[in-house]
Order: C-alpha cells, then structure tokens, then sequence
C-alpha cells in the first residue's frame, strides 16, 4: 500500500458562488446577467441553507476535512455594511465542520467581488488594497479555531478574467465581439493574466496576510492554479516567460507564508510560439483539457521548487460525467502526490476539487463533483467517488 503521512488532510473543496445560490450582490451575478450564452447560477446546490448535509457527506465517507469560502459580497454588501448575521452564518459553518471533525480549510475571496468593490474600479482601484483588508479584519474574529486560511482562490486565474473581461470589451467597442453560446463560452486559448492586476493582487495578499497573523492563529496562503507547462525542444525562453507571468509572479508573492496552495488539473504545452491549445482528442475532460493525472505532481514540484514552502493540494480534480474515470485520474494522481511525498516534499493534505456537481463559472454541464445535485430538489446523490475517497482517507494510502 502507498501510504500518506501520518496526520495527511483529505478533503474536499468548493466555492461559495458556486453552491451557495443567489449570491445577488457580487460581480459575478451581474456578468451572469449580462453576458450572452452564460447559464446562471441560481439557486446553484442551495448549499447556503444545505451545507450541514453537505458536511455530514464528507465526514460520513471518511473525510478529515473540508474547504469552503466567506462571500465577501454577502458580508459586505454595500461598501462599509457589515452583515453581522452572515458573519454568524459563516462562524456556524466553522463550527458545523469543526463538530464533525472536518478541519476547515477557509478561503476569504473566491473570484467573486461585491458588486460596489466591481463597480469602484475592481482591483486597479487606488483604494483596492484597502477595501479588501478591511474585509479580511471584519473577518478575523470568526476565524477562532480555524487552521487553515486562503486568502484568495488562484489570483492567477483571477487576473486571467480580467484580461479576458478587457479583450471582450474592447470587441464589443470595435464591433468584433462575437456572442458565446453555452457549448463555446470557454475560448480555446486563454489570455495572459494581467500583470498589473497581478501585482495588485500580491500586495493584498500581503496586506491580507498582515492582519492574519496579527489577528487569528490560521496557517496562512494562497492557492494558485498551476498549468504544468511543458516545453516543445527550443521553446524553453518562452515557457520561461510564460511561467513567469502565468504561474511565478504568483508564487514568489507566497514567500513568506506558512503554505502554498496547489491547484492543478491539466499539463499543457509551450511551444516558441506560447501556449498550444488541447488538441481535440476523446480522452479530454468536459472543459476540453487534455486527461493528464500526472500534471498534479508536476504542479506540487514546481511550487516546491519555487516556494520552498509547504504544500497543501487545494484543488485537483476532472470534469467528467463518468465516475469510474474520476477514480481512475484520482488515483494516479495521488501516487504522483506519494512520489513528490517520498522525494521530500511537505504536502499537507489533499482536497479534492468538487464535493458536489456545481456551477462552473458560466455552465452545468461540466462535473467535477464527488456527489451528484438535482438542480430541481436540491438531492444529493454520493458517486463511487465519494465512498472510493473517503476509504482512501480512512486507510491514509491507496
Ligand atoms: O471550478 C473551478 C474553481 O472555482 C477554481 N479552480 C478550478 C475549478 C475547475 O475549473
């Protein structure tokens, strides 16, 4: 058997705009709203009155942990509002966990915005920083007891919507937009992250990381999604450049935390020319990447390699509607994670990306979740996936 070490969190992960429902005052439901060929979220799973079931899910299968987010457009839902009642909602759901044995692992921003912070310039606001701190010491004090915090959701992919939010726009302007349908929403290639937000997004995070540590007694870090670049023979300068822009900006901004979260699903390659798109093949996921379960301890060793720090999986999963292929990427996934483990890496745990089918930032259809949500009456109906890794959690081995 490949064993884990010993006190190994497994877990598994979602957002709050993705399964609470009715996030009515964040940036995201407005772009629902106005974007042609975006599907909206709704209700999502309904886990904002739901999230008990959810954890009971989780720990009944076996579980030891669960990671989940603070909506700051919840708690904040006009600039300097404070929503007392969503802060005890929050707190309930630390305890709901904590009751049931699950450690939380508790993100504070995850891509989602008040609308106000939104409309007031986003991140490029010269008051950004600020407002986004001073939402991080509104939450200090429910955070008692809790060991692990995110301050944000992979920024890199945060900057990347920016990017492409300013690409659709400038269409728009010049009249070259071409309205998405649900089946094409998701572009072939992706734009670069904007560096400008990114460094913005560095800077909160210190900020954020401040008043953490000032405040509270978490373990603090950031997740960022990595891509698993490889490079085609002579393409390393690019792929340099890339992984700067893409992946490093973000990393070398974690020096100094106590973790760095690892986010990984798919490898994808550079040639001299940048980022060649997934070629179509029958093994890709629902989101069109290539099936690559190796990509995960490539991601864990580049972060170490980076960062030096400690790793905590935060997410890794597939978007398929065949569960026996989640547990077939899982479990290579996982003896990459027991190799980097057995090369010397500190990894901390693992966290599957999704408990449940969710919203998937503008589509239903791609599932990534151990657990199965009718989006009508809200039932949750547990895939193999759930029992396979949560027996997996309780042997702490494959
Ligand atoms: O659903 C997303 C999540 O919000 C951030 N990481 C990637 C997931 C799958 O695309």
């Amino acid at each position: 058997m490949t064993t884990f070490p010993e006190g190994f969190l497994w877990g598994a992960a979602t957002a709050p705009h993705q399964v609470e429902g009715n996030n009515l005052n964040s940036d995201f439901w407005a772009n629902e709203a106005r974007v042609p060929g975006m599907e909206r979220s709704g209700d999502a799973c309904d886990s904002y009155h739901r999230y008990a079931e959810d954890m009971d899910l989780l720990a009944d299968a076996g579980f030891t942990a669960y990671r989940f987010g603070l909506e700051w457009a919840r708690i904040e839902p006009e600039e300097g509002l404070l929503s007392r009642a969503e802060l005890a909602h929050y707190r309930r759901m630390i305890d709901a966990a904590l009751d049931r044995g699950l450690t939380p692992v508790v993100t504070l921003q995850h891509f989602t915005h008040p609308r106000w912070f939104a409309e007031a310039g986003g991140w490029l606001a010269p008051d950004a920083v600020a407002r986004f701190t001073r939402y991080v010491e509104a939450v200090c004090p429910i955070l008692d007891g809790v060991e692990w915090v995110v301050t944000m959701n992979e920024p890199n992919m945060l900057s990347m919507m920016a990017a492409l939010q300013r690409d659709m726009l400038a269409q728009q302007a010049s009249g070259q937009w071409q309205s998405p349908t649900v089946d094409n929403a998701r572009p072939a290639q992706l734009p670069a992250p904007d560096v400008e937000i990114g460094e913005r997004l560095v800077a909160a995070h210190h900020a954020a990381r401040a008043v953490l540590r000032a405040r509270t007694d978490a373990k603090v870090g950031w997740s960022v999604a990595n891509r698993a670049f490889e490079a085609r023979p002579g393409a390393e300068a690019k792929l340099a450049e890339l992984s700067w822009v893409w992946e490093d900006l973000y990393l070398a901004g974690s020096a100094g935390d106590d973790y760095v979260g690892v986010q990984s699903y798919s490898s994808q390659w550079v040639g001299p020319d940048g980022v060649e798109p997934h070629p179509e093949h029958p093994d890709n996921t629902l989101v069109g990447t290539a099936y690559r379960p190796d990509a995960l301890a490539m991601a864990i060793r580049h972060t170490h390699a980076v960062t030096g720090l400690p790793v905590l999986v935060t997410e890794n999963g597939i978007a398929t509607a065949e569960d026996d292929r989640r547990i077939a990427y899982t479990s290579d996934a996982l003896r990459g994670v027991a190799a980097a483990v057995a090369d010397g890496i500190d990894v901390r745990g693992y966290l599957h990306w999704s408990l449940l089918d969710n919203y998937e930032w503008g589509h239903w259809r791609p599932t990534f979740g151990l657990v199965a949500v009718d989006r009508a009456t809200f039932a949750r109906t547990p895939k193999p996936s759930l029992a396979w890794l949560g027996s997996v959690a309780r042997r702490n081995g494959l």
